[in-house]
């Protein structure tokens, strides 16, 4: 059995939550216990008064020590001889997630502390609650509908009040992606028919469309679940199939030459380095990226490209090397456009770098995630990321620009990197996988 007792000056908000479906069962049947303690019975004044004014001013009213801490004490004495766990509802607290719902199953007493008004006296935080909680970034009138929402996660993980689906329902949101769609009869809805492929019965052949769909939706609705899952071998070949997956493969970088600024402003065309096509082409094969332009009108420029770029064919089995099989020299900005577009059949969105804000000014602002976003929502059409050496790219001359990345920029003001520092850090942003793996704590 395990027991909530719920610390709260409206009770009233506590029992209707939870008295319909599987936790209304789980507490008829006993699995479940929920109480209620409202400080205002634990008050000794004439006015039975929970609040007062804040020390130092500012607005609203703070909830007083001696009825809500006798409350708490009260509530977690409820189960003599096993020591109640003490959760404080609260905009400042930890944002809820699954692992802590997993964890909270395992107390046999958890006494669930609803703030009102501006908050709670620092002090009885600090003296009796164990953890905060908080249900995500919005507001609320009360920690009532946390504690809520917290009973009812942890009932359903409660032995005998779902079936063996709960468990594994658990098990499955932790593998970070979301569900699948799901459809029933009708076969056909309002003109829309159910998935062929549901109606089939081929077992194999639903799962992959299930699993093939679940990775869909969680790149498009969650990139941050996406980006913490843990790709099999069969999500990687699925991965391959999904257009609004595979954004980096349809990324490609232009490391541009010209026209770009020197350092007096004036419009100039700068030498190719070996640096610049070896460490950039690592850093496009390391996110997967598709082709490596360098531009560059001057013909015996795209020649050293070349010969740069030769020594990998005659050396297959380094990996390094290898890299170097997506660079591709050409004459201008404009013919790796059209590269694109002739090789996809669909008009590639532009994107210029610029470590000065107030360059293309007409282009719309983008941060990398947002930047993915789009790509994502625009499935089938090539991305190419547009970096000036030199003193920045020249943005009256470039056309085809419609959008650009907001500068990379430090604490201090001081913003002076490489190039090759740029793309390194600007293709992370956008395609590098933010979560490794913690220890156990
Ligand atoms: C000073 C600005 N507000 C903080 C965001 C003050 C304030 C707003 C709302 C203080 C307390 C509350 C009441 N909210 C809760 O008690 C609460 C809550 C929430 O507001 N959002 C998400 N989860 C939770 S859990 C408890």
């Amino acid at each position: 059995m395990t027991r909530f007792s719920v610390v709260t000056i409206h009770p009233e908000l506590i029992d209707g939550g939870l008295s319909a479906g599987v936790v209304g069962r789980a507490r008829t049947q006993g699995t479940l216990v929920v109480d209620t303690i409202n400080p205002r019975d634990f008050t000794k004044d004439r006015h039975r008064s929970v609040d007062d004014t804040p020390y130092g001013g500012g607005p609203g009213m703070v909830m007083r020590c001696e009825p809500l801490a006798a409350a708490i004490e009260h509530a977690a004495a409820a189960v003599p001889d096993a020591p109640a766990h003490r959760i404080l509802l609260s905009p400042a607290g930890a944002p809820l997630t699954q692992a802590r719902v997993r964890a909270l199953a395992a107390h046999p007493h958890v006494v669930l502390v609803c703030g009102r008004y501006e908050g709670v006296d620092q002090r009885v935080v600090d003296a009796l609650i164990d953890e905060e909680l908080s249900l995500g970034d919005f507001v609320l009138s009360g920690g009532e509908l946390g504690a809520l929402v917290v009973i009812d996660a942890v009932a359903r993980l409660l032995p005998g009040v779902l079936g063996e689906a709960a468990s594994a329902d658990d098990e499955s949101f932790s593998g970070a992606l979301l569900e699948y769609p799901q459809y029933t009869r009708p076969a056909e809805f309002r003109g829309v028919p159910v998935p062929e492929i549901l109606a089939g019965g081929n077992h194999e052949a639903i799962r992959k469309w299930r699993r093939r769909e679940a990775l869909r939706r969680t790149a498009v609705r969650r990139p941050d679940l996406l980006a913490r899952h843990r790709f099999t071998a069969e999500d990687d070949k699925l991965a391959r199939g999904i257009d609004e997956l595979a954004v980096a493969g349809r990324t490609h970088v232009a490391l541009v030459h010209h026209p770009v600024f020197d350092r007096q402003g004036a419009i100039v065309t700068s030498a190719v380095t070996n640096f610049d096509v070896h460490d950039i082409a690592r850093s496009c094969a390391t996110y997967g990226l598709g082709s490596y332009f360098v531009v560059t009108p001057v013909a015996s420029q795209r020649d050293k490209v070349d010969h740069i770029t030769e020594v990998w064919k005659d050396d297959v089995k380094d990996h390094r090397l290898a890299a170097l099989a997506r660079v591709r020299p050409v004459a201008a900005i404009a013919e790796a456009v059209a590269a694109l577009r002739e090789a996809t059949g669909a008009e590639p969105l532009v994107v210029a770098t610029t470590a000065t804000e107030a360059r293309f000014p007409a282009a719309v602002r983008r941060s990398p995630a947002q930047l993915v976003r789009d790509a994502i929502a625009a499935p089938g059409r090539p991305v190419l990321l547009l970096f000036g050496t030199g003193w920045g790219l020249v943005d009256d001359q470039i056309p085809e620009v419609s959008h650009v990345l907001s500068p990379i920029s430090g604490r201090p003001a001081w913003n002076h990197l490489s190039v090759r520092s740029a793309v390194a850090i600007l293709l992370d942003r956008m395609f590098g996988l933010r979560d490794g793996v913690d220890s156990p704590a």
